[in-house]
């Protein structure tokens, strides 16, 4: 029952690397070395042109400041266009300075508040010297203890925070403004859920959009509803895809729960998302302990594969069974589409296209990890969860 999708649909897909992956990352407990990991930003690129060699899939590599600084961003974009990749979202970060202790763009005082907004404000000025058209905001601002500061005051000052920075876009740049509902606050966070963040993009204006980290939310949220409503809203700007069992586990995308996966892209499909450059797909992760080039070519295939089987859906049959009220049937559909194994039609794609059949055989077989492994000593470390 399932339909043979077209090569033209299936390669329609594009998806952002974060230059975080391949950087030695772990949680408070101990960060992992791994050999030849990145000295810097633009090793970090030269290790996600990689994924993109092998599969296509991955052109742009988002970049997060402070841990991407470099004093020529002109060099870094012409290295990752020599690479045949491109500088791709500009991540802030107000959360690892003393002066972020108890929050960035929400903080009692007004010049921890002026300090958040102009390092945003230099991510844009980044962005204009890289080509770059999108700024994520993740705030790690709330609090611990009930009363320790006011939620109104703090969501006044919070608007007034992000106005100022998306003043400052240009008319072709956006802002794209994340939200998570605990970590690294655990009483209340000020971004904490997509109604949130919803809120203030329509304050903000069109350029304003939402993104999706697919970790951010409560065990057993509906997160597909999300998507499709936020689709309906014309306001999804982009996902963090990857995998958790509990928290913000940041796992391979699609290992954890590929049937979720799969809903996510149906509803990414339905809604008119796919293909569409102005929803972008990024890969937020980080691999404390298996080997990082691979662990994001398994992500990227792993994201073909479930897009693969949703443009499987016949959805002509699918439209009349929904209509014809058949639970089951329409079920079936569905289930049908998700049971296909479609590792062979994407072979044969990437063979039209140019592209290694296999393209974790061909990347281990390539000699770049023992490369890399000869060449670098003491890499960088990308997360904070040290
Ligand atoms: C926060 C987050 C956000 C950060 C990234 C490193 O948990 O998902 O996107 O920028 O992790
Ligand atoms: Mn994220
Ligand atoms: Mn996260």
């Amino acid at each position: 029952m399932a339909i043979a999708p077209s090569q033209e649909q299936l390669a329609k897909l594009r998806i952002e690397v974060a230059s975080w992956a391949y950087g030695n990352s772990g949680t408070r407990f101990r960060v992992f070395g791994t050999p030849g990991t990145p000295r810097d930003p633009f090793e970090k690129i030269a290790d996600a042109a990689q994924v993109h060699a092998a599969t296509g899939l991955a052109p742009t590599v988002a970049i997060h400041i402070p841990w991407d600084r470099v004093d020529d961003y002109d060099a870094l974009r012409r290295h990752a266009e020599d690479l045949g990749v491109a500088v791709g979202t500009v991540n802030s970060n107000t959360f690892q300075e003393e002066d972020y202790k108890f929050g960035s763009l929400t903080h009692p005082d007004a010049r921890v508040r002026r300090k958040a907004v102009d390092h945003h404000l230099e991510c844009i000025d980044i962005m204009r010297a890289t080509g770059v058209r999108d700024l994520k905001i993740w705030l790690a601002d709330g609090t611990n203890y009930p009363g320790q500061d006011s939620i109104r005051a703090r969501q006044d000052r919070l608007a007034e925070g992000l106005a100022a920075i998306y003043a400052a876009l240009d008319a072709d740049q956006r802002l794209l403004l994340e939200y998570k509902f605990f970590e690294p606050a655990f009483y209340h966070t000020d971004v904490p859920d997509w109604g949130t963040s919803f809120a203030h993009t329509v304050a903000l204006g069109e350029q304003a959009k939402v993104v999706l980290d697919t970790g951010h939310h409560a065990p057993g949220t509906n997160i597909e509803f999300i998507v499709a409503q936020l689709l309906r809203l014309g306001k999804l700007g982009a996902f963090d895809l990857n995998s958790r069992f509990y928290a913000d586990d940041d796992l391979i995308v699609g290992l954890a729960d590929p049937f979720q996966l799969f809903r996510i892209m149906h509803e990414l499909v339905a809604g008119g998302g796919y293909g569409d450059p102005d929803v972008q797909l990024v890969l937020d992760q980080c691999h404390n302990i298996e080997a990082k080039i691979p662990g994001q070519i398994r992500s990227v295939l792993n994201v073909q594969e479930a897009v693969a089987k949703v443009l499987s859906i016949d959805t002509e049959a699918l439209a009349a069974a929904q209509r014809d009220c058949d639970v089951l049937l329409a079920n079936d559909i569905l289930m049908d589409a998700y049971s296909t194994d479609v590792r062979p039609m994407l072979a044969e794609l990437r063979a039209a296209r140019g592209l290694p059949e296999d393209p974790m055989r061909h990347f281990l077989a390539s000699g770049y990890l023992e490369r890399i492994a000869d060449e670098r000593v003491g890499g960088a470390q990308a997360s904070w969860g040290a």
